[in-house]
């Protein structure tokens, strides 16, 4: 199967890729913990939050994500500390990597200080800010990891 205009989502466990996993597919099931990779067809990848805090598990991250086009990486807006592992982000070189940062609905939320966070960390991609309870920032996000989702649908059906 061809992931080239696929998407992967990484990041901490409970940082909401699942939620954000879920609403960008428009499913309503709510997240669960997450125990293996998830593979939404040729479109999108959801990943456990362990693969990515476990040095151990950083070969199957690799190997999972290596066909995928776009990296994003999850922030949860309410953390202050970046634990993205050190080198990660080489490994993808090549490919489109974006962040996103989420429960912005939440009082302890800055989303400021987590893209502060991410841009002295070196991150210089595109960051888009979401909440599930304000499904405008899921569309924009969905406009741009999955241009054509009315072909998804088509393609699964
Ligand atoms: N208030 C609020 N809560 C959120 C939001 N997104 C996710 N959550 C909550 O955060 C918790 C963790 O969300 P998940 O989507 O399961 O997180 P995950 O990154 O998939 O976690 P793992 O699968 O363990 O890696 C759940 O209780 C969600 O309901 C959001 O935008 N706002
Ligand atoms: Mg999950």
């Amino acid at each position: 199967m061809d992931r080239s205009n696929a998407f992967v989502l990484v990041g901490c466990v409970g940082a909401g890729k699942s939620s954000l996993f879920q609403a960008l597919f428009d499913k309503d099931e709510p997240a669960r913990k997450t125990q293996a990779v998830v593979f939404e067809g040729d479109r999108g990848v959801d990943t456990p939050g362990e693969f990515f805090s476990h040095p151990r598990m950083y070969t199957a991250l690799i190997q999972t994500t290596a066909d995928v086009g776009t990296l994003v990486y999850v922030h949860d807006g309410t953390e202050a500390n970046f634990r993205m592992p050190p080198g990660l982000l080489s490994v993808y070189r090549g490919k489109r990597v974006v962040a996103v940062i989420t429960k912005t609905d939440l009082p302890d939320c800055d989303a400021d200080r987590a893209e502060r966070l991410l841009r002295r960390n070196g991150f210089d991609g595109q960051i888009f800010r979401v909440s599930q309870a304000d499904p405008d920032s899921i569309r924009r996000l969905r406009s741009e990891l999955l241009p054509s989702t009315t072909n998804v649908r088509e393609t699964q059906s």
